[in-house]
């Protein structure tokens, strides 16, 4: 089998969790007193900026404030994110967040099929184990040869520093593996790597720009209605088997 390893993206891939995100977001910062909400289209863009901290310092780029109120503001984000983290990772554990559909079907199959597993994402290493924990059990995170978050690396997506450290873990080159993502950000990192890419667009990124993904896909459940204009999509009604994913990066390989 030429396809060794899987290498997943959470946010958006493994569950829907950006919504959960938000309102975190939004009771932390009113823990802290602020005004400041964040509503789901100001949130979709900034999503634009990948990583929690890197997001707030971005939203508070914006406002109008004299620069010692900035200068206030910006040191507060480590306060506030821890805050924003601790009560994610409550919605998460009261079980708000299921799996996106066919997500733990394709982690079963490739774990039958002697395919490793990898994780790739922008978010902490706390908040995906508190998400595996609770939607796949307690064992879940040792499912994964490779898991590679956000501040272990030095540059957040869309650099494709996550993936390249997943990789150096998993000791595997990016021919041997297949990204799954759900943002344009996590596409350009993955193929910034190497990787033959296969994109699931969640609702906060379905408007974005996946020309560039090897695969894209409503998701890896049964797909009620292909995307229409997308690349390599497959015939409405299938759904995306490990036999299938080995069948196109040999052929992708092949012709490379
Ligand atoms: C998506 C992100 C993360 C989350 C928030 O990560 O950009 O920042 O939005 O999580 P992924 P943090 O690469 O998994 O799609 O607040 O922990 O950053
Ligand atoms: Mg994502």
């Amino acid at each position: 089998m030429s396809l060794k390893a899987l290498i997943f993206d959470v946010d958006g891939t493994l569950a829907d969790t950006e919504e959960a995100h938000r309102c975190a977001f939004n009771e932390s910062f009113a823990e802290h007193g602020l005004d400041w909400n964040w509503t789901k289209p100001l949130y979709a863009e900034l999503l634009l900026t990948t990583g929690g901290k890197e997001r707030i310092a971005a939203y508070i780029n914006t406002l109008n404030l004299p620069a010692e109120r900035r200068a206030q503001m910006l040191a507060q984000i480590p306060a506030l994110h821890a805050a924003k983290t601790q009560r994610y990772m409550q919605i998460v554990q009261s079980g708000g967040i299921p799996l996106r559909d066919g997500v733990e079907r394709l982690l079963g199959e490739a774990r039958a099929s002697g395919v490793a597993l990898g994780i790739a994402t922008t978010t902490s290493l706390q908040n995906i184990v508190a998400l595996l924990a609770k939607t796949l059990g307690p064992d879940a995170l040792g499912w994964f040869q490779a898991v590679s978050a956000g501040d272990d690396v030095p540059r957040k997506k869309p650099a494709p520093d996550v993936y390249l450290d997943a990789l150096r873990k998993l000791g595997l080159s990016p021919s041997e593996c297949v990204a799954l993502e759900d943002s344009a950000n996590g596409l350009r990192a993955a193929k910034a790597a190497g990787l033959f890419t296969i994109v699931t667009p969640s609702y906060w990124t379905s408007g974005e720009d996946f020309s560039a993904a090897d695969l894209v896909l409503p998701s890896l459940g049964p797909c009620a209605r292909p995307l229409a204009h997308r690349p390599g999509m497959l015939p409405g009604g299938m759904e995306l088997r490990i036999e299938e994913i080995e069948d196109k990066l040999s052929k992708a390989r092949m012709c490379a």
